[in-house]
């Protein structure tokens, strides 16, 4: 299969967060037209924005897909589903967020989808794990994942094994 790129992160903070970041992996393996290529440890993260709530476990994937990006993001939306994610107000707490961050080098800004993700750039929680997998992987007009995770490593992310 010849397809694009997409990076896709990966956060839980509700019901065994680290249970539900293994098992989306699993999930992420099984949407059609892509196929997993690497995958990132898992990291502890404090939560950032709404802080009255517990912390994360963080991860993020390399997939090679032929879905175009709206196709891939209708998936992820199908798989946050499955694991009984409910959304009540912005940033509280999920059982699984799973986020475009890249898609190849495309620059995307639809209802919904904006590619790269507008904040990725000065998350830790995002750009750490995405640093492990991809340090060279650039985010347009921002610089490269370890550049950029290297800029915020004052934020709490703590890998576990
Ligand atoms: N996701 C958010 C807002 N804040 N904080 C952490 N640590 N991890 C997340 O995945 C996260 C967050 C919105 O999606
Ligand atoms: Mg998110
Ligand atoms: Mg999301």
């Amino acid at each position: 299969m010849t397809g694009v790129t997409a990076y896709i992160a990966l956060g839980s903070n509700l019901e065994n967060p680290a249970v539900q970041i293994e098992a989306a992996f699993g999930a992420l393996a099984t949407i059609a037209g892509s196929r997993l290529v690497k995958r990132s440890s898992l990291y502890r993260t404090a939560p950032v924005g709404f802080a009255d709530q517990p912390d994360f476990i963080n991860a993020v994937g390399a997939i090679e897909t032929v879905l175009e990006p709206r196709a891939l993001l209708d998936a992820l939306h199908a798989l946050e589903a499955a694991r009984g994610r409910a959304r009540t107000f912005v940033n509280a707490p999920r059982t699984l967020d799973l986020d475009v961050l890249l898609y190849g080098e495309q620059q995307i800004d639809e209802h919904g989808l904006t590619v790269p993700h507008p904040r990725m750039h000065e998350r830790a929680f995002v750009l750490v794990p995405l640093a492990e997998i991809a340090p060279d992987a650039r985010v347009p007009g921002q610089g490269s994942a370890a550049e950029l995770a290297d800029a915020c490593r004052d934020q709490d992310v703590e890998r576990l094994d």
